[in-house]
């Protein structure tokens, strides 16, 4: 899966995918590189930030969306009922939910009725204070406990079990070394019977491993490290920034799993 965030304030990639055509042609470039979807979000949900209301959402994301229809599948990165329907009514396959149907009591209908794809994903708080000693009696069993709950509730609302992935949210709410016992323990979220889905991707866990305790984002190195662990661990889906790169180290670790 690879990542266009349509903001001016994503903490790696912000500003970058902000004009629409360049947003667009990104996509497609992720899709050439081995992308199987592209996640298009119009709202940063970096650690700290505010969130922006629906209007400016589809101001954002909209004029992507439309480039993009019938050319690249798309995932869209949104809380929002409103922002969804219009992104699945141009095509979008997929809503990923940071809030994993907490924020918007109207989203699991959306989905429901219109037969997409959701991922759940575990977020401890919100962003706005979710860095600030983030805790947890055992991160792995908490974490899965919050995602069984959530997938139930999202079939309880009419949405199709195999149509669900979920997703430990690292970064929201956790330190690097929660991040890391979460992909060491990965078992523990498999053992839910869903689809895994990983975003490392130059998060900021990473940088800080390296030695800069202020870093706010982390290398390409790093990010493929974290992908190619979750992927022996299994995960299913890999959510990145850098879709030729962790296609190519991907198509390794598969080749030496795989086996003669
Ligand atoms: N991470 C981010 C955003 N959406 N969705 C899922 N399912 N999993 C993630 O790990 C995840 C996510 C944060 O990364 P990014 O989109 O690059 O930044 P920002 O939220 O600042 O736009």
């Amino acid at each position: 899966m690879g990542v266009v965030n349509v903001t001016p304030d994503s903490f790696s990639d912000g500003g970058v995918h902000l004009d629409s055509d360049r947003a667009a042609a990104a996509a497609r470039r992720m899709l050439e590189d081995g992308a199987a979807i592209v996640d298009v979000g119009g709202e940063s949900t970096r650690p700290g930030s505010e969130g922006v209301s629906a209007e400016e959402e589809l101001r954002r994301v909209v004029p992507v969306l439309e480039r993009l229809a019938g050319v690249v599948p798309v995932s869209i990165d949104t809380s929002k009922a409103r922002v969804a329907r219009v992104a699945l009514e141009l095509g979008a396959e997929l809503v990923n939910d940071v809030t994993a149907l907490r924020s918007d009591p109207e989203l699991a209908d959306v989905v429901a009725d219109t037969g997409a794809y959701l991922c759940l994903m575990h977020m401890l708080g919100e962003p706005r204070t979710m860095q600030q000693d983030p805790r947890y009696d055992d991160v792995a069993a908490d974490v899965a406990a919050f995602l069984e709950e959530r997938l139930a509730f999202a079939v309880a609302q009419g949405i199709p079990e195999e149509r669900i992935c979920i997703d430990p949210g690292i970064g929201f709410g956790k330190t690097a070394a929660h991040n890391f016992e979460l992909l060491r323990r990965l078992d523990v979220l498999l053992a839910l019977g869903r689809p895994v889905l990983v975003g490392f991707s130059r998060k900021r866990s990473l940088g800080r491993v390296l030695g800069d305790p202020d870093a706010t984002t982390g290398p390409l190195s790093a990010s493929l490290a974290a992908a190619v662990t979750a992927y022996e661990r299994g995960a299913a889906i890999l959510r990145v920034h850098d879709v030729r790169e962790h296609v190519e180290a991907l198509t390794v670790a598969q080749g030496v799993m795989a086996g003669p």
